[in-house]
């Protein structure tokens, strides 16, 4: 069998005028998953159009396409054409699970939810000439899952080649975030057993990983004996955890002498009325300046998610937020407007308050405001969000944040790690384009590598305690 795997990029990933980097950072590892489950004899190609042209003018049996929200309409185009051509066309993903009757109409078969149980049942009908319209996951399990198709990957076109999940979902329930409408019917959080983890991480090339799991610090029983299991394997990584992980006593240790380098926290807020809101309550009156100041104590790099446009949220946010991570020492920063997806609480309560200003999915990408907020307009939303890049990243407050820092080379490496994702978009896009991400994937392993070998111990002075009501931020 003939089967072609596509995952569509959205508009602006292919545009000559944005900056590629962020689109040539992780492989595309879902469909890499389920094409572990094909048939040794099944010829199969993976496109990723981010990094790739998709070649129209082939004739595949099967076509596999993986629909986020903002590329829905790509996605459904690609699809539309290759039914024309006669293929079997199979739509699945966050998306397509928000909104089942949409994409049904661009389908052969559609599926709901994750793929590790339903995508061979699939194949198996579909083998035996009998493919159903639509599969609903229902049974949450990673065990005896085949090996990630890596070899479909062609490392070089990205930074970071060797993203990995171990886990799928999270244990909370924030209501801005997809996780409970894609796992609904099912268990939302569960692990691969730490032998199978391990001899995933063992089959990657190299020294650097990025796990991309919701919250690989979840399950603490696992996540302990994963770190313990990786220690002595000389490798660096990268992760996304809570702020209740990062204060939970041991882990973060374990996970440090395991080559933690950089943690992705998720903040979200300084206003604690917005974490309420959410449902954010794991953040609720955590000391957010102790977290910062602990994994900093440890050698770890943080990366600060926040979110702006929440209702508590006025046009005092954008300064507020910034001056409070650049105040922390916080190495880098990712910002994001508020966004209700399809099948969230939060997408039922605006839609209810008539809040929401439009169906336009290439538009829901976290950059553009697609609600009336509260207490600002969505004019303000918008500019505040790009202010607060704009201010995050100015090397005034490169430098700042850098002085919190204790030593020289402490201080030098805040500013090249800081610097060298926002400064230089210019040079990652000559390197992206000539198709030599992964040349830099040493340069960011020799910072890493420098970072975990200093831990910075920070100056007294440059953190003052606050608490989320004060002025602190999520995950
Ligand atoms: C890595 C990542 C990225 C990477 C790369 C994406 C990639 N190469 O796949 C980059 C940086 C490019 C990215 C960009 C964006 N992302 Co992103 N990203 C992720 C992240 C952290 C991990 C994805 C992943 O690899 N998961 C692990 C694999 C194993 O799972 P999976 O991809 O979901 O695949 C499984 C199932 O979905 C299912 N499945 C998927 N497709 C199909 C198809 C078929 C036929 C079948 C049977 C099953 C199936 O089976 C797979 C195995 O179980 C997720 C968070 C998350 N937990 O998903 C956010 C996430 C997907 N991103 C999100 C968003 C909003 C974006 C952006 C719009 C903006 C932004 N602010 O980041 C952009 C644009 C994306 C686009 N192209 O349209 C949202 C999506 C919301 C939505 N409803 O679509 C998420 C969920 C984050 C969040 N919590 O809000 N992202
Ligand atoms: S902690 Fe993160 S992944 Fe978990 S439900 Fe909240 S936003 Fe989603």
């Amino acid at each position: 069998m003939r089967v072609k795997m596509i995952l569509p990029a959205l508009t602006e990933a292919t545009s000559p005028f944005f900056r590629p980097i962020k689109y040539s950072l992780f492989p595309p590892l879902g469909l890499a998953t389920l094409a572990g489950y094909l048939d040794p004899g099944d010829e199969v190609t993976l496109t990723d159009e981010h990094v790739q042209k998709v070649d129209l003018s082939d004739e595949p049996d099967l076509v596999v396409i993986q629909v986020y929200i903002t590329s829905a309409r790509r996605a459904y185009a690609l699809a539309d054409h290759y039914r024309a051509r006669g293929a079997h066309v199979c739509l699945g993903g966050l998306h397509v699970t928000s909104l089942p009757e949409e994409a049904a109409a661009h389908a052969d078969t559609i599926f709901c939810g994750p793929g590790e149980d339903i995508w061979p049942r699939f194949l198996a009908d579909l083998r035996a000439g009998r493919p159903g319209r639509r599969y609903t996951s229902s049974e949450r399990t990673l065990a005896g899952l085949p090996p990630v198709r890596r070899d479909l990957i062609d490392r070089h076109r990205y930074l970071v080649p060797n993203s990995i999940v171990v886990s799928r979902g999270c244990p909370h329930v924030c209501d801005f975030c997809y996780k409970e409408a894609f796992f609904e019917g099912g268990k939302s959080f569960y692990t691969q057993t730490v032998d199978a983890a391990l001899a995933e991480i063992d089959r990657l090339p190299g020294r650097h990983l990025y796990f991309l799991d919701d919250h690989l610090f979840g399950n603490a029983r696992f996540a302990g004996a994963l770190f313990d299991g990786m220690r002595g394997m000389g490798r660096l990584w990268q992760a996304a955890g809570t702020v209740q992980a990062v204060l939970r006593p041991g882990l973060l240790e374990k996970a440090v002498a395991s080559g933690l380098r950089s943690l992705f926290v998720g903040f979200e807020t300084v206003n604690a009325g917005n974490l309420a809101e959410q449902r954010k309550w794991q953040n609720i009156d955590r000391d957010y300046a102790q977290v910062i100041k602990r994994l900093h104590d440890n050698g770890v790099m943080v990366n600060g998610s926040f979110v702006f446009g929440m209702d508590e949220d006025d046009p005092d946010v954008f300064g507020r937020t910034v001056d409070w991570a650049v105040g922390q020492g916080v190495e880098t920063a990712t910002f994001h407007i508020l966004t209700p997806y399809p099948g969230t609480r939060l997408y039922d309560r605006m839609a209810k308050a008539g809040r929401l200003l439009h169906s336009d999915w290439d538009r829901y990408d976290t950059r553009t405001v697609v609600f009336k907020p509260a207490k600002m307009t969505a004019r303000q939303l918008e500019d505040g969000y790009w202010r607060a890049y704009k201010d995050f990243y100015r090397w005034g407050s490169i430098l700042r944040g850098a002085s919190s820092k204790p030593t020289l080379r402490g201080k030098a490496r805040h500013a090249a790690y800081a610097g060298g994702w926002k400064k230089f978009e210019p040079a990652w896009d000559m390197v992206i384009r000539a198709k030599k991400a992964g040349r830099a994937l040493p340069v960011l392993e020799s910072i890493l590598s420098g970072f975990g070998s200093e831990p910075a111990r920070p100056a007294a002075d440059a953190r003052t305690r606050t608490r989320p009501a004060a002025r602190s931020g999520r995950r």
